[in-house]
This record gives structure tokens, sequence and C-alpha cells, in this order.
């Protein structure tokens, strides 16, 4: 099973996801913990690129570097392991595409599917868990991040962004959620953290993964 988690910054993908693996460990689940930007080794150096504000990639750019990211990332890290029977779960995929480059940068939704299709071979989650919350909420949980990991407030390409442009997020993924409403399910990220954890899990028992 291929699992994505996706949503606006801080919305508490990682957080989860660090109570969530040993849990599956614990339960002698095989799985593999990946994310993107960054998932393969080509990725890694890919990622250091798209996330450092003071290259000014135009946006063509840095589409096609996050092009480049999914298909090594497929090839290399997520086919391989889906063949061996693993689970596969990747923080951010194809619908971050669709949703920061699409809906947050404006670019044509149409034209980006047909892209993520060829740079993917064609692969698509079977479950997507969408941690929606107010992108207000989730700007200032992630400052608040950096700012206790001691590291600049506006790092990273798009905490800059205007909160508008969080808001146009946070409402393609609520699109996508209402076009897909067999792969993709929305989860309450407002909560607190056990809360938001419960309703992940719940959403995984629904599909055979019981914790
Ligand atoms: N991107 C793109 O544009 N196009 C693409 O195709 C792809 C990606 C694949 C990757 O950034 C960026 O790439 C991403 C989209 C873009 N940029 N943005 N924004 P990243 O990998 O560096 O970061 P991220 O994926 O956005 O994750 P994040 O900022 O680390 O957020 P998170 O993992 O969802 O949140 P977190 O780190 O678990 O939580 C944030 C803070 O909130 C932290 O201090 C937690 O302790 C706290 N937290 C978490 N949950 C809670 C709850 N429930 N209550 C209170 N506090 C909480």
């Amino acid at each position: 099973m291929f699992i994505t988690f996706e949503g606006i910054e801080g919305a508490g993908k990682t957080s989860v996801l660090d109570r969530l693996c040993p849990a599956l460990s614990d339960e002698g689940i095989s799985f593999v913990r990946t994310l993107e930007p960054g998932g393969s080794e080509l990725g890694r150096s890919l990622r250091d690129l798209l996330l450092d504000k003071r290259r000014n990639l135009t946006k063509e750019a840095e589409l096609f570097l996050y092009l480049a990211d999914r298909s090594q990332h497929v090839r290399d890290v997520i086919s391989p392991a889906l063949e061996r029977g693993d689970i596969v779960i990747s923080d951010r995929y194809v619908d971050s595409t669709l949703c920061y480059q699409g809906h947050g940068r404006q670019m044509n939704l149409e034209r980006l599917i047909r892209l993520c299709e060829f740079a993917s071979g064609g692969l698509w989650p079977d479950l997507t868990i969408i941690f929606d919350l107010d992108p207000e909420v989730s700007l200032k949980r992630a400052r608040r991040r950096n700012l206790d990991a001691g590291v600049a407030v506006t790092q990273g390409r798009f905490e800059t962004e205007r909160l508008d442009f969080h808001r146009r997020i946070r409402q393609g993924y609520l699109a996508l959620a209402a076009q897909h409403p067999q792969r993709c399910r929305t989860i309450d990220a407002s909560q607190p953290l056990d809360d938001v954890y419960n309703q992940v899990i719940a959403v995984l028992e629904e599909r055979g993964i019981s914790l």
C-alpha cells in the first residue's frame, strides 16, 4: 500500500509520522518512511536547491526540480519498496505539486497532472491523508518550531509567502479531497497532537492497518 501525508506547512505531518513509525515497527509491519522533496540520494541535493530561498528560482524551474525529485524517488525508493510488499508512507507527493504549484503558484492544473503522470510513471497513492487546518495556525506552529530549532523564522521558500498563497493551497487540498473521495481522507489537524494521531490511526484501521 502506498500512503501519502499531505497538507499545508506546519500541519503536523512530521510529528504524526514520528509517532506512527515506531508503532508500525512494534507491530512488526514492514514499511518505508520517505518524503518529498529529498527521498532519494539525488533528491537530497535537489531538496537543498529547492528550499533555499536565496536561489530565486522561476516557478517553472521550481516545478521541474520537484518533478525530477519525484521521478528518481519513484524509481529508486517507492517502487522497489512496493515490489517487496512494504507499506510506503511518503510525507508529500503528487498532490503537493497540484496544490503548491497549481493552486499556490497558479500554474495550469491540467498540464500539471500530465507532467506529474509523466514524472511518476503514473503511480498514484492508494491512500492520501490530508491534514487540514487554518494556515494562520499552521504557520505560527512552523515559526515556533523554527525558533525552537534556532533557525531563521523565515527559513525555507514558502514561509515568506503571503497568507493568501497558503489559503489557496488549503482550498486546493479540500478540492482534491472532494474530487477523489476514495483515495483522500481529510483529518482535522487543528486538534491537539494526540487527537490528530488518533484520527490517522482510525483512517489506517479502515484500510486494514491495525495498531
Ligand atoms: N513542495 C512543493 O511546492 N511541491 C511539491 O511537489 C512538493 C513539495 C513535493 C517541503 O518542505 C516544501 O516543498 C513544502 C511544499 C513544497 N513547503 N512548504 N510549506 P518541508 O519538507 O521542509 O516541510 P513540510 O512538508 O511543509 O513540513 P513541515 O513544515 O515540517 O510541516 P509538518 O511536518 O506538517 O509539521 P510538523 O513539523 O509536524 O509540526 C510543525 C510544528 O507544530 C512543530 O513544532 C510541532 O511540534 C507542532 N505541532 C505539530 N502538530 C501539532 C498539534 N496538533 N498541535 C500543536 N502543535 C503541533
